[in-house]
């Protein structure tokens, strides 16, 4: 079979329907074989759009696509791939490259940075396999095992095609998927007593429910024993909707200074044994260093080991362990909701014409939100702010809320049109943000797709003048309900009180387009948590006596 038609067809089969990218010379050929495949290739504006949209493409979907050509395009998207890495993202990325001819006598040729290699040298840190298919007779097998790699780690792979590799002929043989790893059994047996008697000791238990249950697709077995169990559930920044919001067990968001309110706080603060399960333990979701979670009261089980208090356990398969605890026979717990009366209140008369704050964006959302929407949020107050959307009906939310790359999500909500028809995005994203990557809506537009794009102007860097003012913080003031007519495309409006906001979010649910709302926050209007968290960054970077604005 030719490289190129195997390549694409095994993508296919381990579940890529779509492929994010721009071409190059170098990988002519290679798109050439993409198009005759029965993956749908869509060229965006940017590279680094095509990562974003792939990542979170692959976080919905459970594997994604990006193909672009040697390094100009291929470094470009290295910080989105970084980005997928960290926050375990399963993404392929293919990558045109000089032939293999070419690199006969090392001559100077255009994209090359260092050496032939260098491009594959560097995606070697931020994936958890690579292959350059120079060898027909391993091409196959190549493919093979970084496909298995990312689908079994859920991080990138790195695949470079030679341009004069892609048409040749391979050959293809038999493909036996590696048998699943095992946990040790007297391990897994073990680890489970001593949590087990944790479990049946701790008078007040709490599991905070972290992101490795969506990508490993474990929410189900996490949900089984809470209830089995009666045991309550916080999520985190990272994982916020893995487990559904509107659930009787589910209080809320806990990162320390940054849960979505006190009562969640307190309720894990106060929690005798708090279960952390597939929980990521970031500075950025534990609050910056304000979260209390002693490990003599917390067991934390993940894909790479299991911490039962201060003994740590290897050679545990996650999900072994959790199947395991959700068989368990407990007695439930006795559990008062900290927070019964958790929802926004509803939107009254006479506040409309009230200029809007930045807990009223957030509240104003909620109450507008549903099964049907996905809400993106970019790095700025749009992602901590978003940790107080609580919405009746239960929304999804993605947002790299580790890595925290600005100019995620509107490339970031095209991936997640594709991959799951049903959602629609509603993007929150800064003025700063959204001049990266904002004119991706041009690539939305053309593909029909109905992103809400709410562009939070305050005017610069307002998470940075936070912490530290300065010249640096000022940015281009840009008239950005213009933008349609620059794309060509989708309809927008501008806000800036609370019945504006809403009457424009009822306006843009009826849109079959792209929809841009712009509102006008004024400088040095923040959320609560990004005020809690700037009080915290700011005594580590901020101004030697503190910052005068805040
Ligand atoms: C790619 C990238 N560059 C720089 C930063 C550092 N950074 C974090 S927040 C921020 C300002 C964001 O501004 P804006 O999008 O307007 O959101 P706001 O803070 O005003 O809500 C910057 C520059 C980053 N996180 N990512
Ligand atoms: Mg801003």
């Amino acid at each position: 079979m030719p490289l190129g038609q195997f390549l694409f067809e095994y993508l296919y089969r381990r579940g890529v329907r779509h492929s994010f990218g721009v071409p190059g010379d170098f990988a002519l050929p290679t798109f050439s074989w993409l198009e005759k495949s029965k993956i749908q290739s869509i060229t965006m504006t940017h590279e680094p759009g095509a990562g974003f949209a792939a990542d979170a493409y692959s976080r919905i979907n459970g594997i994604g696509l990006v193909c672009v050509t040697y390094c100009v395009g291929g470094l470009n998207v290295l910080n989105a791939i970084a980005g997928a890495y960290a926050e375990k993202s399963p993404v392929v990325v293919v990558s045109g490259a000089p032939g293999r001819k070419d690199r006969e006598k090392d001559p100077l040729l255009h994209h090359k940075v260092k050496t032939f290699e260098t491009q594959r040298r560097v995606y070697d840190e931020v994936t958890v396999a690579s292959a350059v298919l120079l060898d027909e007779e391993r091409a196959a097998s190549e493919i093979v095992r970084c496909v298995e790699a990312c689908l079994r780690y859920k991080r990138p792979v790195y695949i470079e095609v030679p341009h004069d590799m892609v048409d040749r002929q391979i050959p293809v043989t038999k493909i036996s998927s590696r048998a699943p790893e095992r946990s040790d059994p007297h391990t897994l047996a073990a680890a489970l007593e001593e949590t087990l008697s944790l479990i049946r000791a701790a008078k007040k238990p709490v599991i905070l429910a972290g992101v490795e249950l969506a990508r490993y697709r474990t929410a189900g077995l996490v949900l089984r024993m809470a209830e089995r169990m009666n045991i309550p559930i916080a999520a985190d920044l990272l994982s916020k909707s893995a487990i559904p919001e509107n659930h009787r067990l589910y209080i809320g968001v806990y990162g320390g200074a940054m849960s979505s309110d006190e009562h969640v706080r307190k309720h894990v603060e106060s929690a005798d044994l708090v279960l952390m399960l597939g929980t990521f333990i970031t500075d950025m979701s534990m609050g910056f260093y304000t979260a209390k979670l002693d490990r003599h009261r917390t067991v934390l089980a993940t894909t790479e080991r299991v911490n039962v208090q201060y003994h740590r356990y290897e050679s545990i398969q996650f999900r072994d362990f959790l199947e395991s605890l959700a068989a368990a026979q407990v007695k439930p717990k006795h559990f008062q909701h900290p927070n019964p009366d958790r929802l926004p209140p509803p939107l009254k008369k006479n506040e409309r014409s009230e200029l809007l704050t930045m807990p009223d964006v957030f509240r104003i959302l909620s109450l507008h939100l549903n099964e049907g929407c996905c809400v993106v949020a970019d790095i700025g107050d749009a992602i901590f702010g978003a940790v107080g959307i609580r919405s009746a009906r239960q929304a999804q939310f993605i947002a790299p809320a580790y890595y925290m790359s600005m100019g995620f999500a509107v490339p970031a909500s095209i991936g997640v049109s594709l991959a799951a028809k049903k959602l629609r995005p509603y993007v929150l994203v800064g003025d700063g943000a959204f001049q990266m990557t904002g004119v991706e809506i041009s690539t939305a537009v053309r593909l029909g797709l109905r992103p809400i794009i709410i562009v939070l102007n305050n005017d610069g860097y307002g998470t940075m003048r936070q912490i530290r003012e300065g010249n640096f913080n000022t940015i281009t003031q840009w008239n950005y309900a213009k933008i349609c007519e620059l794309v060509g495309g989708g309809e927008s409006a501008t806000a800036s009180t609370k019945g504006e906001f809403d009457r424009a979010l009822s306006r843009a649910q009826k849109l079959k387009s792209v929809c841009v709302i712009e509102l006008r926050i004024p400088r040095g209007e923040v959320s609560n948590q990004l005020a809690q968290i700037a009080r915290e960054v700011r005594k580590i970077r901020g101004n030697r006596n503190g910052n005068s604005q805040t």
